[in-house]
């Protein structure tokens, strides 16, 4: 097979693929959206939401300094007021060259729009035409994702009273539940006090009645949202590392509540790690950094638990390559995407090439972590190329070295990549 039909082919069966976004920070229409006029819908959509995408907050950031804006004046503008600030200086006044920016190019496009107006009002009369569950239809459609993997904050009391309230919160086909605890390792008394109010018996000591109690939280909401996995974005050391001699009660937690519970449900345990939050707090969601994780303390926890599953990404690009050698000691240990800050072409092709020469077909390659629906038809048009350019290059090696590569491996290792590893990996939520 001569390079140019290799590539063709590649890209062809990629492309029609259909991918299992494995995390992202979209919701179904039963959460409100951010067309409902309540202000308070988590389905975020559509151009003014899409152009204040956190990321495009940080970067306008970068050239209309605080000095110039305050940030409390940004914050107290209107979400059309930010969008308009945002395009006219990312998109008019300079040069839309940044990955984020770029999504935001690629999205217009595929929707069929021209991504070079001059002001947001033309999208906004054709965003102003669609319904939110249409509109994730066509978003679906375009983006070819065949199921959407929520992050379901439950102590955000906001999105819990929409689960205790609300039965059709769980019941879209189209998505899938993820239970996400941050606060039980970032902020255990308010972990406390939030289990405590939901009429849990439990103390900040962590005494074989709150071991129980903390168990039947849990238990109870992964019943109750039919998660498919458990989540968690978790600090570098010294915050997180494991074990935690400085923490016993972080240890007593993973050990004595999370993991039994895992594995009793036989569910994996995702550990986004890495993210150091708020450095600077006046940029709210776009004010998060990284730091270099503990590849050791993932080693320690697939060595010490072989009856659990780890779904993990690493937020630093220093961390991939030990993260990767990791992987090749565990078949616990499912290495997933290019995250936050890693997902950017240059690192998403160096961290993806690294994954096939030292794993093979053995891992999922990318989440989109959309946080504005929109985006999903971005971040998967961008990932499929970038995904297609390693897979020209690796599958040309191996034909040189003399196997006789056909389509249906291709097809088989793009179904693996793109939907299979993650779906066998949680099991129960994919049968
Ligand atoms: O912790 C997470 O799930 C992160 O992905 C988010 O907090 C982050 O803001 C994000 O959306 C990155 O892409
Ligand atoms: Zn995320």
């Amino acid at each position: 097979m001569d390079r140019k039909t290799l590539e063709k082919a590649i890209s062809r069966i990629i492309s029609e693929q259909p991918v299992t976004d494995l995390h992202t920070h979209c919701y179904a229409p039963a959460f409100g959206d951010s067309s409902d006029g309540t202000g308070k819908g988590l389905l975020l959509w559509g151009i003014d939401e899409l152009v204040t995408y956190h990321y495009l907050v940080a970067e306008v950031y970068r050239v209309v300094p605080p000095n110039e804006l305050p940030y409390e004046k940004f914050w107290a503008m209107s979400k059309q007021q930010q969008a308009d600030h945002v395009w006219y200086h990312l998109f008019v006044r300079n040069t839309p060259i940044s990955e984020a920016c770029r999504g935001v190019l690629t999205t217009l496009t595929k929707l069929g729009l021209d991504p070079n107006e001059k002001t947001l009002e033309p999208y906004r009369k054709w965003f102003a035409q669609q319904n939110a569950s249409d509109y994730i239809d066509q978003v679906m459609q375009i983006a070819n994702v065949d199921s959407i993997t929520m992050t379901n904050t439950v102590f955000d009391d906001h999105e819990r009273d929409i689960w205790l309230n609300n039965q059709a919160a769980g019941s879209d086909p189209r998505f899938k539940a993820v239970l996400r605890i941050d606060p039980l390792l970032r902020d255990w008394p308010k972990a406390v006090a939030v289990m405590g109010k939901l009429g849990y018996q439990v103390s900040e000591s962590l005494n074989q009645q709150t071991i129980a109690e903390t168990k039947r939280f849990l238990g109870d909401w992964i019943e109750r949202m039919k998660a498919v996995y458990v989540a968690m974005s978790l600090p570098p050391p010294p915050e997180f590392i494991y074990p935690n001699p400085a923490d016993p009660t972080a240890d007593a937690f993973i050990e004595k509540c999370l993991l039994p519970v895992l594995a009793e449900r036989d569910l994996p345990w995702a550990m986004m790690i890495g993210s150091r939050l708020r450095v600077n707090p006046a940029l709210k969601d776009a004010g998060d950094m990284l730091g270099d994780a503990d590849v050791m303390s993932v080693v320690n926890l697939c060595a010490n638990f072989p009856r659990n599953r780890f779904m993990v990404t690493m937020l630093s690009r220093q961390n991939q390559h030990e993260f990767c050698v990791a992987a090749r000691k565990f078949a616990n240990l499912l290495p997933f995407g290019c995250w936050w800050f890693l997902n950017n072409p240059s690192l998403i092709d160096e961290i993806t090439r690294m994954r096939v020469e030292l794993l093979g077909t053995s891992f999922a390659p990318q989440h989109s972590d959309a946080r504005i629906l929109d985006q999903l038809i971005y971040k998967w048009d961008h990932s499929r190329k970038l995904i297609t350019n390693v897979l020209v290059d690796k599958y040309a090696d191996v034909i040189e070295a003399g196997f006789k590569l056909t389509g249906e491996h291709i097809m088989r290792d793009a179904r693996l990549l793109l939907r299979d590893n993650y779906r066998n990996f949680c099991k129960a939520g994919y049968v």
